[in-house]
């Protein structure tokens, strides 16, 4: 795919997500390490991925793991040092790989020298470059609530005020309204950009504004429930619109750049979902170049479901926006948890593999997504995520989908010569990467040879999307581009199925999870076994 009228590698590219911690351990720590990801790159350059995402690997204390930074022009010494960060940005780009830099500029850690500075004092000149608010006679000024857990005001007995924090109270809100806090942290961008940095997946995104009348939010139960954070409607700390001044002024120091990209985190799923996640672009090239909408991610397992999420994500793009697709992160249990415990599992995953790579809009892989990676079984002793912490049992927190990458049957699982920082999942022996290379009938070969589909079809990468059929159990849809049409027909369910194709049209197999590529079919009706994906040419 070429880069030809602005349809560039964020466009046509996929994106994968490393969690570094689990990536690859080099040095024998038990924590994966930049040079652990330098030695995998051929793995990813021979699976096809266009960029990486890497969450944060800058200075951090790490009671969020990377969430919280403390430097944001340091790499933190468990990941490595600036020189393995300009070699893998080197390594990545000579093998025509993308890096892009998590960037958590909503908070720092309260270990940043800004916030240190800023809670000095109530005249120190940082002191507004974070949300100091007093009392209400000695309680909270509003009831605006930590998405970890409990009120979002910390109270700080030495200049008696109480600063906001969204996520944990190590983790304290930049305000993002004061000018000079804004530029500052610009700044820092530009220090990755000029680095060579390809972009920045931009970190709880809708957070970053609040009211500056500091209104309580009303009541109102969300999705996510039982978390007590969702009985709030987040309308005062959330989605305010200056949260557009800052994503405008963001974009501009991009667009100093070449062919640079951030993707938001907008995590909206209570709050007007596609359509509010949509809103984060703009008109489509003056804000976030893309933007996630998890209802996929959420979703019911079912070709309804699932081509209804499309459709509204689709309907909800601005007319210069792009799409992407995510099944998977860190935030989250494992779309093979989710949607896959059964029998038929194996058989699931491959479906929707087929439809993340083959819908329209850039897809986002999860590290281990590619090999068929299940949560692993965490104990409590073993918790290691502070909401897994805070909230046991009732949230069990992250760490199960963060469990160590699988790369072989050996020992750790082929991630780390030592004990890994947390264990590795106990389907390690039958799922990993060794284990697959070579088995053309594998998940992994399976994901590779989408990611190769789509490299060639123009019609894949950029064409339009058109949903074809609603027989409840199919998700079927057209992709043109200029000339060239592909049909693709995904069949959800573990029974037999049949649908009609498009007027006369002849076909011909591209890649299908039961038929042979150049297969042909003639028009009228297309009979599919159970969970069968076939995606089709014209002849
Ligand atoms: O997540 C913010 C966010 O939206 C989630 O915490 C969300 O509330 C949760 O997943 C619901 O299940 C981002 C990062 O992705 C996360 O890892 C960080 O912990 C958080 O910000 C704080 O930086």
């Amino acid at each position: 795919m070429n880069d030809k009228d602005g349809f560039t590698w964020w466009k046509h590219g996929v994106i994968y997500q490393i969690y570094p911690r689990s990536f690859y351990d080099a040095n024998g720590d038990g924590v994966g390490d930049l040079p652990g990801i330098i030695e995998k790159l051929d793995y990813l350059a021979w699976l096809g991925v266009d960029a990486v995402w890497l969450s944060p690997i800058n200075t951090s204390p790490m009671y969020d793991f990377g969430y919280d930074i403390s430097d944001y022009r340091g790499i933190d010494p468990v990941f490595g040092t600036l020189a393995d960060c300009d070699r893998l940005i080197g390594e990545a780009h000579r093998r025509n790989i993308r890096i892009v830099m998590d960037m958590v500029i909503n908070h720092t850690s309260h270990l940043h020298p800004w916030f240190v500075e800023s809670r000095s004092s109530r005249d120190n000149p940082k002191r507004d470059w974070y949300i100091w608010h007093d009392g209400k006679n000695g309680h909270p000024p509003n009831n605006w609530m930590a998405a970890f857990g409990g009120r979002a005001w910390e109270w700080d007995g030495a200049t008696g005020q109480f600063y906001f924090h969204s996520f944990l109270k190590e983790q304290p809100d930049l305000n993002l309204r004061n000018r000079a806090c804004r530029e500052a942290v610009f700044d820092e961008l530009r220090f990755w950009l000029d680095r060579g940095v390809d972009g920045f997946r931009l970190d709880a995104v809708t957070w970053y504004v609040k009211d500056d009348l500091f209104r309580s939010n009303p009541f109102g139960w969300g999705p996510n429930a039982p978390r007590p954070y969702d009985l709030q409607k987040h309308i005062y700390d959330q989605n305010r619109p200056e949260t557009h001044d800052v994503l405008r002024e963001l974009r501009k120091v991009l667009d100093g750049y070449e062919d640079r990209m951030m993707v938001g985190e907008t995590y909206v799923v209570s709050q007007g979902g596609a359509k509010t996640a949509a809103s984060y672009l703009g008109s489509g090239t003056d804000e976030l170049h893309l933007a996630f909408d998890f209802s996929l991610l959420f979703s019911k397992y079912g070709a309804r479901h699932f081509a209804g999420c499309l459709s509204r994500w689709y309907d909800a793009m601005p007319a210069a926006g792009w799409p992407s697709l995510v099944l998977n992160n860190h935030d989250q249990p494992r779309s093979m948890t989710r949607w896959c415990m059964g029998k038929d599992g194996g058989q699931r995953a491959r479906v929707l593999a087929a439809m993340l790579l083959t819908a329209r809009g850039t897809p986002f892989l999860y590290y281990g997504e590619e090999i068929g990676m299940k949560n692993g079984a965490i104990t409590r002793k073993q918790v290691r995520d502070p909401v897994g912490i805070k909230y046991w049992p009732l949230n069990k927190g992250r760490d199960p989908e963060r469990t160590p990458m699988q790369w072989s049957a050996g020992a750790n699982a082929g991630f780390s010569a030592a004990e890994p920082w947390l264990p590795v999942a106990g389907t390690f022996r039958d799922v990993n990467v060794a284990a697959q290379t070579d088995d053309p009938g594998s998940l992994l070969a399976w994901y590779r040879d989408l990611l190769a589909l789509r490299k060639k079809q123009a019609a894949l990468a950029r064409g339009s999307y058109r949903p074809a059929y609603s027989e409840p159990d199919v998700l079927a849809f057209y992709r043109e581009d200029g000339g060239e049409k592909v049909f693709v027909v995904l069949n959800f369910s573990g029974k037999q199925r049949s649908i009609g194709s498009e007027g006369t049209s002849r076909w011909q197999v591209l890649l299908g999870t039961h038929r042979a590529a150049g297969w042909p079919i003639d028009g009228g009706r297309i009979d599919l076994v159970p969970y069968e994906a076939v995606v089709l040419g014209r002849i």
